[in-house]
């Protein structure tokens, strides 16, 4: 009988258990290095150890041929034929990753808000199919051949020419593609008196980051004739039953930031999210995103529509509301670990969050384990985009005890992001919007993740 064949090819390779080593030395710091050496070398031993204990089995259940490996169906049968035609989902083992609206928050579900999963989210793009919805009177998925634009001004001084677009018009004409983040001007709103909700899904989750195409604003103001000394602000107006209408200010359009929207993600918009046209205004509140864009007026006063004196003011602490405050400030927050996850074991971690300001780029993100007494720098994980999310990273050896998780960015204009006593200094408890304090998640010794607050 020839020697059975040793089933040496299903433990990892040497290489394997070295590639750790050398991570472990690339990813320290030189004061944590040993630190951290020894916590991916236990992480490694484990890894030894299980594939030691699959090693036990290789002969087939019931006696046989010890030279047959016992493979697993995937890895001795034909797969699945390509799909005729189709469009790809995500395994069916990640079926808890979903958007989710959080219950009780609103009456109706035309008039709400579902959830990105940010915990389980890995680099900046948020896939199209778990962008936060937010809605206030329900969502359509409108027809693009009957779709029409409207370009007008308030008298004809302001805009020579006014027009009306139809979805193949504004589609013939030069496009731009740019990643931005989008975030609900009410995002960690339930956050301003207490802790209120449970998961970084549920306090950050108004946020997404998508990849938007579409044309300049400013480009089809001027063929339509606009005249700059005039015409100071523009309206943008949505085509569903919420009328939804917001005055932007002209310098936002003249930067040729503000774009005609028909693109996200390398496809057309989802239906949820503005199909066939929406407003892209990066930087500001989810708000002036008008989804369903069915008409751009230019004129020389704000409009002070409803979505802009009643709803998306700050109520300041003598009792008035401040209006118009639409720039998304600096703003942050841990990812992994949060609220609601569980750390199996001490030892090494990487935490990982988002980062993102109305004004610009990213500039630094420091992160604290000890509720803020002492900050580490954490790595920015490039491209670092203006006004789009940046993507932190730092280690961390969990020594068991519980631990302040919290993070702090700052922007190239110098803007900190502030902590919940510096906020609240200034804005006291009772607003709903425009919430960018530092999030604090408390590590129990359990594991289990907290969310908490500081001041
Ligand atoms: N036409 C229209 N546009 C709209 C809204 C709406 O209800 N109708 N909601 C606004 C709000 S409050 C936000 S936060 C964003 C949400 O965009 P999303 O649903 O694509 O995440 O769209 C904005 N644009
Ligand atoms: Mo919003």
């Amino acid at each position: 009988m020839s020697a059975p064949l040793r089933p040496a090819r299903l433990l990892p390779a040497p290489e394997h258990f070295l590639d750790l080593q050398r991570l472990a030395s690339e990813a320290s710091l030189p004061a944590r290095r040993g630190l951290l050496r020894a916590a991916f070398a236990a992480a490694s031993a484990a890894l030894l150890a299980g594939a030691a204990r699959g090693q036990a089995n290789p002969v087939p259940a019931g006696g046989g041929d010890p030279n047959i490996l016992n493979l697993p169906p995937h890895s001795t049968a034909l797969g699945q034929p390509v799909a005729l035609e189709g469009y790809g989902k995500p395994s069916r083992y990640e079926a808890n990753l979903q958007r989710r609206p959080s219950p009780g928050l609103t009456q109706t579900r035309q008039a709400s808000v579902s959830f990105a999963p940010l915990q389980g989210l890995f680099g900046i793009v948020t896939p199209s199919g778990l962008h936060f919805e937010r809605h206030h009177q329900g969502w359509w998925d409108i027809d693009p051949s009957g779709h029409r634009l409207m370009v007008n001004g308030s008298d004809e001084k302001m805009l020579k020419r006014p027009m009306v677009f139809t979805m193949d018009e504004l589609m013939r004409l030069p496009s731009v593609s740019r990643f931005h983040f989008i975030e609900c001007g009410a995002n960690t709103g339930m956050e301003w008196g207490n802790v209120a909700v449970p998961t970084v899904q549920y306090t950050h989750g108004m946020l997404s980051c998508s990849e938007f195409t579409g044309v300049r604003l400013i480009d089809v103001l001027e063929m339509c004739g606009v005249d700059l000394k005039r015409a100071r602000f523009v309206l943008a107006e949505g085509a569903d039953g919420s009328s939804m209408t917001r005055t932007l200010p002209m310098e936002l359009v003249r930067r040729g930031e503000v774009l005609l929207a028909y693109g996200q993600n390398g496809e057309m918009l989802r239906p949820e999210n503005g199909y066939p046209l929406r407003l892209v205004v990066p930087g500001v509140q989810g708000v002036s995103w008008v989804k369903y864009l069915r008409r751009i007026e230019v004129g020389d006063q704000p409009w002070a529509t409803k979505d802009e004196n009643i709803h998306y003011i700050d109520l300041m602490p003598d009792g008035l509301h401040r209006e118009y405050t639409s720039i998304q400030e600096v703003k942050s927050v841990v990812t992994t670990p949060s609220g609601g996850q569980v750390l199996l074991d001490k030892g090494f971690y990487s935490i990982s969050g988002l980062a993102w300001s109305g004004r610009g780029r990213i500039a630094k993100v420091d992160v604290s384990v000890d509720g803020g007494r002492n900050w580490r720098a954490a790595r920015l994980q490039g491209p670092v985009m203006d006004k789009c999310l940046t993507r932190f990273n730092l280690d961390w050896v969990w020594d068991g005890r519980p631990a302040l998780v919290m993070s702090r960015a700052t922007d190239e204009t110098g803007h900190v992001q502030p902590n919940y006593g510096q906020l609240r200094a200034v804005r006291g408890t009772r607003s709903i919007y425009h919430n960018n304090a530092i999030q604090t998640w408390l590590v129990q010794e359990s594991g289990e993740v907290k969310n908490v607050q500081l001041s």
